[in-house]
């Protein structure tokens, strides 16, 4: 499914984007489901939605109401959701996948993240790899554009090149905060690429990409699809951060009953207490 030049692109910068792969009718259906459930997040004041390790599968953003619902994430709509996947578990996600991490690709978690008009939630930087650490490094975040991405509506920052250097550490006073230090917050903010995009177009980052996003300034939504998927070799050495019902399914080729190993050192990250992501990073939930 990549060109050569994407593929290079990916093993050089750590990330490409590949324009609209996903079709409009597959992106239309995402975006109708997630509009049913922004509307039924209206009933709630505070994160709900059962998952399997007990954290909220809807994250709700200080100033959350009924009559402007700030819904700013979903974890694992694969879940309860036929149109998610639809898009995640065949298809033309699941062959760029292929083309980067080898036939046998393995499905880990993914969720969606909403930057809504009048939302203040933005993303520190970080790497995914330490969130969920894993045997080896064939482990890449797929991204699906549910909406044009701009500057101005808080587009995807990258840092290219990053995924080769040395991990940072996540932790701060022997808390993991799921984020750089503050000297590498604004390294990453002075280099990262923004990655603007369309509707129905894909991502593919490696793991170790050093990425985060500002909050959406713009009267447009920013909604995003995020998944993790590994080659089948490649064997989580903790339970998820977020665990789905479908972690660990095969989406091509086949299993793996050998895990490969990488040499090297990680920093082994522990289940962060906050229900949200974004409490892990320090931002404030509605209670
Ligand atoms: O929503 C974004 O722009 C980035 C999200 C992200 O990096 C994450 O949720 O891990």
């Amino acid at each position: 499914m990549l060109t050569a030049a994407q593929k290079q692109t990916y093993l050089d910068q750590g990330f490409v984007l590949i324009p609209q792969a996903i079709s409009a009718n597959k992106i239309a259906a995402m975006a109708e489901e997630l509009q049913g459930w922004i509307e039924e997040s209206r009933d709630h004041n505070k994160n709900y939605g059962a998952t399997r390790n007990g954290k909220s599968r809807f994250d709700l953003e200080p100033g959350h109401s009924k009559q402007h619902p700030k819904l700013r994430r979903i974890n694992n709509p694969v879940d309860i959701s036929q149109a998610y996947r639809d898009v995640l578990f065949e298809g033309p996600a699941v062959e760029a996948a292929v083309d980067v991490l080898g036939p046998n690709v393995k499905f880990h978690h993914c969720k969606l993240n909403i930057k809504l008009p009048g939302m203040v939630t933005r993303v520190d930087y970080h790497q995914d790899h330490p969130f969920d650490v894993h045997t080896n490094d064939d482990h890449v975040t797929l991204l699906v554009l549910l909406d044009d991405m701009t500057e101005a509506n808080g587009c995807l920052r990258i840092v290219a090149g990053s995924h080769l250097w040395p991990q940072y550490s996540h932790y701060k006073d022997d808390q993991f905060v799921g984020k750089v230090n503050e000297e590498a917050q604004a390294m990453c903010e002075a280099t990262a690429t923004k990655l603007e995009g369309k509707a129905g177009d894909i991502c593919l980052m490696n793991t170790w990409c050093l990425h985060g996003g500002t909050s959406n300034l713009s009267q447009n939504s920013r909604r995003l699809l995020i998944c993790d998927l590994t080659a089948a070799d490649n064997y989580p050495l903790m339970e998820p951060q977020v665990p789905s019902e479908h972690t660990g399914k095969i989406i091509a080729g086949k299993s793996s009953r050998i895990a490969r190993f990488r040499s090297g050192e990680v920093e082994m990250p522990y289940h962060y207490e906050s229900d949200s992501f974004f409490g892990a990073q320090g931002q404030d939930s509605p209670y």
